[in-house]
């Protein structure tokens, strides 16, 4: 059964008894859970429990300000990046991520909530967005961090949700995961560069940043599965294909080999290859950092939500002057 959540919100009956649904309201929600059940997508016009509903407009508009606001570290080293063809790659990644937020909001409006709601519960602290952009970029080897740790994090999260049961949800991650991809890859050639051609300083910044990259991208999965409220839900309903730990034991795996090629070590004494499970154990997570940066209190959120804030402050006269042009060119009515 699909709809437990559902049934917890209850209506309440003219009788005054809670958790009332009409003989047509659970033949909608068995045909839902029928739809779910064969691996079907749920289009926007289609019918939807109202958890369902609320569960996506939570993580996609979650999803939607994290690429927002995750232009922010990473426009911090536009001005300052060694050379051209490192400051056209930046710039171009920065823009992608701005059309990702877009992408999102967009998928996130088929759900019934404006993009002015979605932007307000940001501006307003309501809305989270992901715990890995409260982290400062302090050099440009961090800038190359992001790209192999943060979009690689990314992806392993992002590739199973081209396959949400939502489908504007999901086609909004297929274009979205084929940039991050090259968003990934230029990020470890940037480091690769560094590291094979740069001098100690350099190699010490690259190790620098992976030293204060790791833990944070490790976290970016979410809670321990035993942790997670939302988990069990969304993978019922295909929002989530893959558990959080599942996911994130991807991602050390696969950063081990890489992070060999680089030449850089993971800040991680524990991490080591475990036979029996075909997997690598790593250390503990200190997860009272995670619920405190989540909860606001990380070295930048203050700075982040401030700089969106303002940018949205700034940017009302475009705003209205885009509306003001679009009623210019709205179609004359026939008043009669
Ligand atoms: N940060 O029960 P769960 C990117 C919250 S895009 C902050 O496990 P759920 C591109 C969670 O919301 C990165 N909060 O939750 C880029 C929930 O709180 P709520 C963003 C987090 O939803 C790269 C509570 O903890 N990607 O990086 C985080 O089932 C480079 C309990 O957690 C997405 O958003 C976190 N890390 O699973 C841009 C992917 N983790 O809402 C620029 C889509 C958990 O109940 C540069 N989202 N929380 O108050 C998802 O896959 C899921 O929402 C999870 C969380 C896996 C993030």
């Amino acid at each position: 059964m699909y709809t437990q959540a559902m049934d917890t919100m209850g209506k309440e009956a003219g009788d005054g008894r809670k958790n009332v649904r009409s003989a047509e309201e659970m033949q909608l929600e068995e045909r839902f859970d029928a739809q779910i059940d064969a691996g079907n997508f749920i289009e926007a016009k289609d019918w939807m429990p109202e958890h369902y509903r609320k569960t996506l407009v939570r993580q996609i508009s979650q999803h939607a300000h994290s690429e927002i606001v995750g232009m922010l570290p990473e426009g911090n080293w536009i001005s300052r990046a060694p050379t051209l063809k490192r400051k056209a790659i930046l710039l171009a990644k920065v823009q992608d991520e701005a059309g990702h937020g877009l992408y999102l909001y967009a998928a996130g409006e088929t759900l019934g909530t404006s993009r002015d709601q979605m932007l307000d519960a940001l501006h307003s602290g309501r809305a989270k967005y992901s715990s890995i952009f409260n982290y400062p970029t302090l050099s440009w080897a961090d800038v190359g961090a992001i790209g192999w740790l943060v979009d690689g994090a990314a992806i392993m999260n992002q590739v199973p949700i081209c396959r949400c049961s939502y489908a504007p949800y999901a086609r909004a991650m297929i274009r979205i995961c084929r940039e991050e991809s090259f968003h990934q890859r230029q990020g470890f050639e940037a480091l690769l560069t560094m590291m094979q051609h740069g001098t100690d300083a350099q190699k010490a910044m690259v190790q620098d940043a992976v030293n204060r990259w790791w833990w944070p991208s490790v976290m970016m999965f979410g809670p321990p599965d035993d942790e997670s409220p939302n988990s069990a839900q969304s993978m019922r309903w295909g929002i989530k294909r893959v558990s959080n730990d599942e996911l994130r034991q991807k991602f050390i795996d696969a950063a081990v080999d890489q992070a060999k090629v680089l030449g850089v070590t993971l800040p991680d004494p524990e991490l080591r290859w475990n036979e029996e499970r075909q997997a690598h154990d790593h250390g503990p997570i200190d997860w009272s950092e995670f619920w405190r940066v989540i909860a606001g209190d990380g070295p930048c959120n203050r700075e982040r939500l401030a700089a969106r804030v303002k940018a949205w402050d700034d940017g009302a006269w475009v705003r209205e002057a885009a509306m003001a042009h679009a009623s210019k060119h709205e179609p004359v009515r026939d008043a009669a």
